[in-house]
């Protein structure tokens, strides 16, 4: 479906605002609803007064109607399997030790190379921020949600922070690190509200461009037809991050950065508050490693365990790829090596690199970005096409269609995949509660704290279980990097950190 707002991405501004096209009349719009099999849509166009009925003919024109017959027979009639085709072999990945002796590599010296693509402002970090975070239960922008373990800083403002302490390292003068931020059209006003209110986060107005990613419709299990979220309004979800190829093309995103002369976007998740947004290493490695076309690359974790919620890095017909956890064949997940641990080990933490250069390619080559979609079957509220009445499923009544941004490692001439430390910068949150909670999150956050300070020589205090008796949070802002904190010129620290005390540095 294409992206609804084009062109809704103003670069220099943050005041994008949602502007539906329009223009369209009601035959012409009839008669591609026709040809889709899909005018119901229309059933309760009488009694619709003119301004539902504009928006209506807005929404629909957003829509790819034509498309809509084959996603109706390839993904509502059938369930189609993940194309696993080819020999699935595990990935081959830079290990987090470089000093490793069956793949030594220099991280100094990629740090350096990295380091100087952010100097000379051919970077821009990219936050994919369009999801419904349905899973956490949060009314509002994921971003909004308080990340920072003892401060609350919302997660947009810890991704800001890591930023700021970027530019502030790396860039030369005059240079910034520009910022890019996919939303979804219904999260897109209340995202940049939220800028506003909390004056860009340090960050400067201009360097920061926000815009929607595309939608699909919702359709019916078993009819294929398009639900209606109410009488004038389709029942429309993001088209998943993967959408977010085709927006940052459509949006005019992709020009700004050209325009910057940004070669490198460093793209990353909205839902981890430890998540480097600017990681001169991986930059480095991802721009010039041999191995590498310096289009897409990626960073993993060792899995913590089999079932672990995470796509697995394989090398999937000879191309690396990320195999979705839930399109993982039991055997090859459970898979053991001699010393037991995991084959397919290779965690995704959604961080990659990718270039303008690979995004303008994959926006222009043949019909443009061909993604596969990913079919998920979800409760959709709706209206009774019979009785009008809004109906709110207790069991799964709509195929949810979505686009995976993974999918496009396999397009890359030749991808990489860099290994880290998943206490250094993993700590999602995803679940109000259990595994990648608020809970979870706050417990990594003072892992790696406490690690960092005991290594400057401060003392933590620790349960009887050997978790530290503290909670604790280190700003960027103060060190991007463990070694920050005995440099020279850093902030002076306590000598011991009391129990139970909530720290943030
Ligand atoms: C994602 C990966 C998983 C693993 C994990 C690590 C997928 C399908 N799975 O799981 O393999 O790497 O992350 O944390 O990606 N988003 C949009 N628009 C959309 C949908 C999502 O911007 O239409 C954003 C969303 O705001 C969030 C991110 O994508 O920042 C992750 O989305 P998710 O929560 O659906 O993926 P998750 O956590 O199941």
């Amino acid at each position: 479906m294409t992206t609804p707002m084009t062109p809704a991405h103003a670069p220099s501004s943050a005041s994008n605002r949602a502007s539906a096209p329009g223009g369209a009349s009601l035959e012409s719009t009839r008669a591609r609803l026709r040809a889709a099999g899909q005018e119901h849509v229309l059933k309760f166009w009488p009694e619709l007064d003119e301004a539902r009925r504009g928006a209506l003919l807005a929404q629909l024109a957003s829509v790819d109607l034509e498309s809509v017959p084959g996603l109706v027979r390839d993904y509502v009639h059938t369930k189609p399997a993940a194309d696993l085709r080819g020999t699935i072999e595990p990935a081959v990945c830079y290990p987090r030790d470089h000093n490793r002796a069956d793949k030594p590599w220099d991280r100094q010296a990629y740090f350096d190379r990295g380091a100087e693509l952010i100097a000379a402002g051919n970077v821009a970090a990219f936050t994919v921020a369009g999801g419904q975070g349905s899973r956490l239960g949060f009314d509002g922008p994921k971003g909004c949600f308080p990340g920072g373990a003892v401060t609350n800083r919302p997660l947009f403002g810890c991704v800001a922070d890591w930023i700021l302490a970027a530019q502030a390292r790396f860039c030369r003068a005059g240079v910034v690190i520009p910022w890019y931020v996919m939303t979804s059209p219904g999260n897109h006003e209340a995202t940049v509200a939220f800028f506003r209110a909390n004056a860009f986060f340090g960050l400067r107005e201009r360097d920061v461009m926000f815009f929607p990613q595309g939608v699909m419709p919702a359709l019916e299990l078993g009819t294929g037809r398009m639900l209606l979220a109410d009488r004038h309004e389709l029942a429309l979800a993001p088209d998943g991050h993967g959408g977010s190829i085709k927006a940052l093309a459509v949006s005019g995103a992709l020009a700004d950065m050209q325009a910057r002369g940004v070669e490198q976007l460093s793209y990353t998740q909205i839902d981890n508050p430890l998540v480097r947004a600017i990681d001169p290493v991986f930059i480095g490695l991802h721009a010039f490693a041999p191995d590498s076309s310096g289009e897409m690359s990626s960073k993993m974790v060792v899995k913590a365990h089999a079932g672990e919620k995470v796509g697995v890095f394989a090398r999937v017909g000879g191309k690396t790829s990320v195999i979705e956890y839930s399109d993982m064949p039991a055997e090859l997940a459970n898979r053991t090596d001699g010393a037991g641990g995991l084959v397919f080990n290779a965690g995704s933490i959604a961080i990659h690199v990718i270039s303008t250069a690979f995004i303008a390619r994959l926006n222009t080559s043949g019909s443009g970005v061909r993604m596969p979609y990913h079919r998920a079957d979800k409760k959709i509220a709706c209206v009774d096409l019979g009785t009008g009445q809004r109906l709110d499923p207790a069991a799964p009544n709509a195929v949810k269609l979505e686009t995976f941004v993974f999918d496009a490692l396999p397009l890359a001439e030749a991808s990489i995949v860099m290994e880290t430390d998943r206490i250094e910068e993993f700590a999602p949150i995803k679940n109000a509660t259990g595994p990648d909670s608020v809970q979870t999150c706050k417990e990594i956050q003072t892992l790696r704290a406490s690690r960092w300070l005991e290594k400057a020589g401060v003392r933590i205090p620790y349960k009887p279980d050997g978790s530290p008796d503290c909670v604790l949070e280190i700003s960027p802002r103060t060190a991007m990097f463990c070694a920050d904190l005995k440099a020279p010129g850093a902030i002076r620290l306590p000598a011991a950190v009391g129990n139970g005390a909530s720290v943030a540095l």
